[in-house]
C-alpha cells in the first residue's frame, strides 16, 4: 500500500477540529486508499479535549488511519508533515478591537510558521482557515521564507461552495452541474462572489437565473454573510461546511481541478486582475500536479472592478495593522 501521508490539524480541540479530522481519516481529503497520520495540535487548556477526540478518532476505527499524535508542542505537531491545516487562532471577543485580535493572530502565525519552516517536509502545502484567513496565511509566508510561497494559501472554498449552493437552490439543479463561480478577495463580508463567468448545466448562470437584480443584490449579500446566518441560526459558526470545503480545497489542489473547471483559493497575489500584490487575495485557480494557477483573460466590467478594488483595499490596510 501506500506510505501514509502526514496531515497537521492546528486548533484540533475545536469545533471545525472535530468535523475536519474524522473527513481525513475517512478519505475526503486524500482518497480512499490512501492512509493518513493526524496530528492535532491545540493549546494547553484545551489538552484533555484534544484527547478525548484522539480517543474518539481511534474508537472509530478508521482503516486509512495509521496513527494519531495529539499534542500541545508545537514542534512535535509539525514534525515531518506533509500538509498543514492551520484552524487554531484567537477568536474576537466581545469588546476587543480588531487590532487586538490581529496581534494575538499575528504571534500565533509567527511562531506556528517557524515551527512548520524547522519540522515540516520540504514539499510541506498549508491552509489557513482561522481567521482573518488571508491575513493569517500573509504573516505564515513571511515568517517561513524557505516555504515556497505557492505552499502557502487560505481558505475561500466554503464561500466558493456557498456561491455555488446558492445559484443551484435558486435554479434547482443539482450542484455538481453549477461550476466556475469566483470568489475575489478578502474571506471576509468585502469579499466579491461573481458569477459572470459561471455555468449550469453548462448555460450561463446569468441566463439559468434569469434574474439579474437577484444575482447583483440578495445573491452577493448572502454569500457574503452567510457566515453570520449560520451563526444566527446554530448559535454556533459554520463548522461541517467549513470542514468539509478544507477537504475539497487539499484534494483539488493535489489531484487538480478538471480540465475547464476551476476554484477558488486564497494564494500570494501577483497582481492579476488588477489585486494589490504581496497580500493574500482569492482568485480563480486551476490546479495540476500538485500545483495551482491562476485562471487568466477573464473579463472585468467596472461593476467587478470595483469590488475587486473594495477588498484589496480591505487587505492592504489588514496587512499594515498585521505589520503594526
Ligand atoms: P473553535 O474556537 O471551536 O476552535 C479553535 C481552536 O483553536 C480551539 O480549540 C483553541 O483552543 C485552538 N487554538 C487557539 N490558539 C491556538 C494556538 N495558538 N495553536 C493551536 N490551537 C489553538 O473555533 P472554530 O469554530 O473551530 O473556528 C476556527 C477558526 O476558523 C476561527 O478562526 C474561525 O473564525 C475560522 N473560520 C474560517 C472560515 C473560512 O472559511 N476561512 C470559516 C469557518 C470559521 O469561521
Amino acid at each position: 500500500g501506500k506510505a501514509p501521508i502526514k496531515v497537521l490539524i492546528t486548533g484540533a480541540a475545536g469545533q471545525i477540529g472535530y468535523a475536519l479530522a474524522p473527513r481525513v481519516a475517512s478519505g475526503s481529503m486524500l482518497g480512499a486508499d490512501q492512509p493518513v497520520i493526524l496530528h492535532l495540535l491545540d493549546i494547553p487548556p484545551a489538552a484533555q479535549s484534544l484527547d478525548g477526540v484522539k480517543m474518539e478518532l481511534i474508537d472509530s476505527a478508521f482503516p486509512l488511519l495509521h496513527g494519531v499524535v495529539a499534542t500541545t508542542d508545537v514542534d512535535e505537531a509539525t514534525k515531518d508533515v506533509d500538509i498543514a491545516v492551520m484552524v487554531g487562532g484567537f477568536p474576537r471577543k466581545a469588546g476587543m478591537e480588531r487590532k487586538d485580535v490581529m496581534s494575538k493572530n499575528v504571534s500565533i502565525y509567527k511562531s506556528q510558521a517557524s515551527a512548520l519552516e524547522k519540522n515540516a517536509k520540504p514539499g510541506v502545502k498549508v491552509l489557513v482557515v482561522a481567521n482573518p484567513a488571508n491575513t493569517n496565511a500573509l504573516i505564515l509566508k513571511e515568517n517561513a521564507p524557505s516555504i515556497p510561497p505557492e505552499n502557502i494559501t487560505c481558505l475561500t472554498r466554503l464561500d466558493h461552495n456557498r456561491a455555488l449552493g446558492q445559484v443551484a437552490e435558486r435554479t434547482g439543479t443539482p450542484v455538481s452541474e453549477v461550476k466556475n463561480v469566483i470568489i475575489w478577495g478578502n474571506h471576509s463580508s468585502s469579499q466579491y462572489p461573481d458569477v459572470a463567468h459561471g455555468t449550469v448545466a453548462g448555460k450561463p448562470i446569468k441566463e439559468a437565473v434569469a434574474d439579474d437584480a437577484w444575482l447583483a443584490g440578495d445573491f452577493i449579500s448572502t454569500v457574503q454573510q452567510r457566515g453570520a446566518a449560520i451563526i444566527k441560526m446554530r448559535g454556533m459558526s459554520s463548522a461541517l461546511s467549513a470542514a468539509s470545503s478544507a477537504c475539497d480545497h487539499i484534494r483539488d489542489w493535489i489531484k487538480g481541478t478538471p480540465s475547464g473547471t476551476w476554484v477558488s483559493m486564497g494564494v500570494f497575489s501577483d497582481g492579476s486582475y488588477g489585486a494589490p500584490k504581496d497580500v493574500v487575495f482569492s482568485f480563480p485557480v486551476e490546479c495540476k500536479d500538485g500545483g495551482w494557477s491562476i485562471v487568466q483573460g477573464l473579463k472585468i466590467d467596472d461593476f467587478a472592478a470595483g469590488k475587486l478594488k473594495a477588498t484589496g483595499d480591505e487587505l492592504v490596510e489588514e496587512k499594515a495593522l498585521a505589520l503594526e
